[in-house]
């Protein structure tokens, strides 16, 4: 048993596999029982156009797995895996589940801060990068990385190697290697975050079958299924709600994109006659525009689900009409609660709610700022528990004391109100984070970055209303000396320590002092406030 992670207490695991919800089979499994009964069914469609069957896609899948245990990387044994939407994640994913080791899951925008910190953090004994991509260097990368992480013994390449090992001959005998507990932790994904540093979310092969199996279900996925992965393979949603796992449970077909662009994704939906995929709302508003001057026939997509943000109700009411579609409204989390609209939804409830939890036994609870549950419909802080919500974050005690009530409820930072149907509207925000078009931004991590720079005496970062992305990013600093940093210089010196892209500010507003709250704590409510105000302002009033 991977040791650090909270198990469910046993009473809940036993209510949750007598409720049939955990089934007690390995992830891979899913790919293997479909090998078996559809072998020459398509399961995936690489960015390549490469086409492969359910047959070989195991095959290699088990060829890969002997690699890795050739190489030395056994179960129990932790691999960050940053790899794009091309085949290679799909086969190392897989393998490395069959060699019994836990897939780390980060996104390729990530850089040294965030993998140097996720390694250490899951003591990786491998690395899985792609060679070039989009003109970075992952290599380069990898080598920085591993000299900061001693437990990383391997770095492991799709593409040209360098030094390192090429994924492509990791390839030997298949094994009959042994098959894991489906209780302990079968993965590790990536929290959005609100503190210093980003935490690890584990999911265990039980809990993320059942995700991806009762997710499937919902959606109405089938073998004719046809599912187009556009947001990262290693996001969540795209993996596994239904995404990319609940596909190939129902024996359907997986189509990559390598970008979530109109050209791409378009293209690859009249190519493979997509019936259904997942993007975030920017991308939604994008496609909404991009139909107008684009002329691919879209009219296999049967299905668009859009969450990671808010949704606003006039998008989503264009979204049928413009895209001959179904929409889906998706409030989920990497942590686990997952809401969907239902496929028979009335129009209100489809474009006005987030969706209703996916399992029976998902518990809601919505609270004041006390704790105490609000009334029936009341605005408050979620919280939840169930089949596929985490009991706690990876090796890190005293942020779940914090986190999780006594009785094991998880606090999401969201504030919801729930209507009578059960359906959740998302009304805003509890917790330090900005949602930049579906990307999490911890405030606290970002701060904490700012503040290494030597012209800055305090940063206080908030998010600032956009019509593309929701949210953007605005840091406020106290400067130290005359000359406090411009945003491009900041964002030149956050990519210099290694901070993601998605994470640099947008904004940067300088200021004499904080506004204060009553406890002295910065007031970054007032200070959100000033910002829409002063965008307002310079838009002469239009929005
Ligand atoms: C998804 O997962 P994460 O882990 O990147 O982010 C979770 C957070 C939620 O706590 C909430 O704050 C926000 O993202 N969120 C939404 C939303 N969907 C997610 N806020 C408003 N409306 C929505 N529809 O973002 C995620 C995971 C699985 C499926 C879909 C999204």
């Amino acid at each position: 048993m991977l040791d650090g992670w909270v198990p469910w207490p046993e009473p809940f695991a036993r209510r949750y596999r007598d409720a049939g919800y955990w089934e007690g089979r390995p992830l891979d499994r899913l790919l293997r029982d479909r090998a078996r009964t559809d072998p020459d069914r398509i399961a995936l469609v690489g960015a390549d156009g490469a086409r492969w069957t359910y047959a070989a896609l195991d095959a290699r899948a088990d060829r890969t797995a002997a690699g890795l245990h050739r190489l030395g990387i056994a179960a129990g044994d932790r691999v960050v895996v940053q790899l794009p939407n091309t085949d290679a994640f799909v086969v190392l994913f897989f393998a490395l589940l069959r060699a019994g080791a836990v897939p780390v899951l980060t996104l390729p925008a990530h850089r040294e801060s965030e993998i140097t910190h996720v390694a250490e953090m899951a003591g990786a004994v491998a690395y899985a990068v792609p060679d070039l991509l989009d003109g970075y260097d992952h290599r380069a990368l990898a080598r920085t990385v591993r000299a900061a992480v001693p437990s990383l013994a391997h770095v492991l390449v799709a593409g040209e190697a360098a030094e390192f090992t090429a994924l492509d001959d990791l390839d030997a005998e298949p094994l009959e290697l042994p098959a894991p507990d489906p209780g302990d932790v079968a993965l590790l994904l990536l929290s959005g975050g609100t503190t210093g540093k980003p935490k690890l979310i584990p999911r265990t092969h039980d809990d993320y079958t059942y995700n991806a199996r009762a997710s499937a279900g919902i959606c109405g996925f089938d073998q004719d299924t046809v599912y187009l992965v556009v947001l990262p393979t290693a996001h969540n949603f795209a993996l596994a709600c239904p995404g990319l796992l609940g596909t190939l449970l129902v024996g359907g077909t997986v189509v990559l994109s390598p970008t979530p662009s109109p050209e791409d994704a378009f293209a690859l939906i009249e190519r493979e006659k997509v019936t259904a995929t997942a993007v975030v709302p920017p991308i939604a508003l994008l496609w909404l525009d991009a139909v107008e001057w684009e002329d691919a026939d879209l009219s296999s997509l049967a299905l668009l689900q859009v969450g990671g943000s808010k949704l606003g109700a006039e998008p989503a009411a264009r979204v049928a009409p413009a895209l001959g579609c179904t929409l889906q409204q998706v409030f989920g989390m990497a942590e686990g609660l997952l809401n969907y609209t239902r496929l028979d939804d009335g129009h209100d409830l489809v474009t006005g709610t987030q969706g209703r939890p996916l399992s029976p036994d998902d518990e809601i609870r919505v609270v004041d700022e006390d704790g105490h549950d609000v009334p029936p419909g009341e605005r408050g802080e979620l919280l939840t528990r169930g089949p596929y919500t985490l009991r706690g974050y990876y090796r890190a005690p005293e942020h779940n004391a914090r986190t999780f009530s006594d009785d094991g409820f998880y606090r999401t930072g969201d504030l919801v109100r729930v209507l009578p149907s059960g359906h959740l509207v998302v009304e805003g925000r509890a917790k330090d984070q900005i949602n930049r078009g579906g990307d999490k931004i911890s405030a606290e991590e970002l701060e904490n970055h700012i503040l290494a720079h030597p012209a800055v005496h305090d940063a206080a970062v908030v998010g600032m209303p956009d019509a593309a992305m929701g949210e953007r990013t605005c840091a406020y600093l106290v400067p130290r000396g005359p000359q406090p940093p411009t945003q491009r210089e900041l964002a030149g010196f956050l990519a210099g320590r290694g901070v993601a892209g998605y994470k640099l500010p947008d904004r940067v507003e300088v200021v004499e002092v904080f506004p204060r709250t009553s406890v002295g704590k910065i007031d970054k409510k007032e200070l959100g406030r000033r910002i829409a105000e002063r965008l307002r302002a310079e838009d002469g009033g239009v929005n």
